[in-house]
């Protein structure tokens, strides 16, 4: 037989400590599921419906906007003052990724609401192989803004290529003259992303600045620009991920990993997901993983991801509260249905049902998010991507995504 206690002796101590246990208890689950959320990525399923919340148009082509005929290769980044920066190649004359351009820039202070009237921040005047975009990387620590460019990367009439800077300190109002990082780094022909560099939040290399981005079919393959010292100096990390054959013309199904996207997960490996320029293997994405801070893209640390079905072209990727995003237009072979997927296990797999962002002609598209501590910075993420009826290339559109599904 067990003795039953009996409840008039209890005494007043055991209850108080009881109820302070129970309170400290439901305080640290609260804290828990607040932390998680944030940051360790324990969200359930059930909490992550997205929807698209907002959206316009930042840049008509058409000489419609200062005369420019055509935009392309949207860029969007998060500054830690909460200000979302979106930049665009304004191409001059034609559609052509060579020829002159601009490099367009808007500001939003109120999280995507308005937008400030465009100004060309870079004017590269008349080249026949002009400017080309680029990544845009934020120094949270030192709350700098990096945008990093080429110039005549297609040797199109001009005999060297050169990879450009410019550096903001004011949140992106105000833009430094453009710096040839040629000088330090050679003159092998460098295309930053399209999309975003990261700083490290995570060991190894905690706070290293890492642009990625793809080269000519000389020197070709996927290799990332370091720095240290918070965009001071730069250099590459020392093995880069060639393509096969390598320095050489490539044909269908050879092995050409082209524009790409970093991000890192929070074991503080480095994940590059690129375009199979060639489909080699699959029409799908190339996933290329670095545990030491991208110095080295281990050949054995790429695979492809079915899932990511893709036509070749720039796509986004972005980690935000635990989740990773992806998105592009998923299509085999043509440039349409703009689509968000999300993954609740680092990338391996992908959640069943993604978002239809736009069933028409969709092209490249770039993430970001805010970092601040509101709900809704914690729930919301921007794409910026190249929208049209026909073309793709008939503007770049942004929408804002509440990811649990609430406005
Ligand atoms: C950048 O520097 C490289 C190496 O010195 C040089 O060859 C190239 O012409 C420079 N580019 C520009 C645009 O000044
Ligand atoms: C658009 O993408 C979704 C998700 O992958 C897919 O189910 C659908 O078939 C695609 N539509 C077209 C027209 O490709
Ligand atoms: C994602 O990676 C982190 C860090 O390595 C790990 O703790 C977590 O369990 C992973 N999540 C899943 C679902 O695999
Ligand atoms: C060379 C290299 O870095 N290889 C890594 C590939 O990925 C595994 C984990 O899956 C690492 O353990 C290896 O070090």
């Amino acid at each position: 037989m067990i003795a039953r206690r009996d409840p008039r002796r209890t005494s007043h101590r055991w209850e108080r400590l009881r109820s302070g246990w129970r309170l400290l208890c439901a305080c640290s689950f609260l804290l828990l599921s607040l932390c998680c959320w944030q940051t360790h990525g324990m969200v359930s399923p059930d909490q992550v419906k997205p929807i698209i919340t907002m959206e316009q148009l930042l840049w008509v082509s058409g000489s419609v906007i200062g005369e420019v005929n055509t935009f392309r290769i949207p860029l969007i980044a998060a500054t830690p003052r909460g200000t979302l920066l979106a930049f665009a190649e304004a191409r001059k004359h034609s559609a052509s990724d060579t020829g002159a351009k601009f490099i367009a820039l808007r500001r939003s202070q109120d999280k995507g609401a308005t937008w400030s009237p465009t100004s060309f921040i870079v004017d590269d005047g008349s080249l026949v192989d002009g400017l080309n975009l680029g990544a845009v990387v934020v120094d949270s620590e030192k709350d700098i803004i990096f945008l990093i460019y080429s110039l005549c990367a297609h040797y199109n009439q001009c005999p060297v290529a050169s990879t450009m800077i410019i550096r903001s300190r004011d949140d992106g109002v105000s833009w430094s003259v453009p710096r040839n990082l040629s000088e330090e780094i050679g003159t092998t022909m460098f295309a930053p992303g399209p999309g975003y560099g990261i700083q490290k939040r995570y060991e190894p290399k905690k706070g290293r600045l890492i642009v990625c981005g793809h080269g000519t079919i000389w020197r070709d393959g996927v290799s990332c620009l370091l720095s240290d010292d918070h965009g001071g100096t730069w250099r590459y990390g020392r093995q880069p991920l060639h393509g096969i054959p390598y320095g050489g013309a490539k044909v269908l199904s050879d092995f050409n990993p082209d524009e790409c996207q970093p991000y890192e997960l929070p074991d503080g490996s480095v994940v590059i997901n690129a375009r199979n320029q060639n489909f080699y293997h699959c029409s799908c994405r190339i996933v290329i993983r670095s545990y030491d801070a991208c110095e080295t893209l281990p050949l054995d640390n790429v695979t492809f991801d079915d899932t990511l079905v893709d036509p070749a072209v720039a796509a986004g990727a972005l980690v935000k509260s635990g989740l990773v995003f992806f998105s592009n237009p998923a299509h085999n072979s043509q440039r349409v249905n703009m689509t968000l997927r999300w993954s609740f296990t680092n990338g391996t797999t992908w959640w069943k049902k993604p978002l239809q962002i736009w069933s028409g002609a969709s092209g490249y598209s770039s993430m970001t998010s805010l970092d601040g501590t509101s709900p809704e910075d914690a729930h919301s993420l921007f794409i910026v991507y190249e929208k049209g009826r026909v073309e793709s290339t008939e503007s770049i559109s942004v929408v804002k995504i509440s990811i649990n599904g609430k406005l």
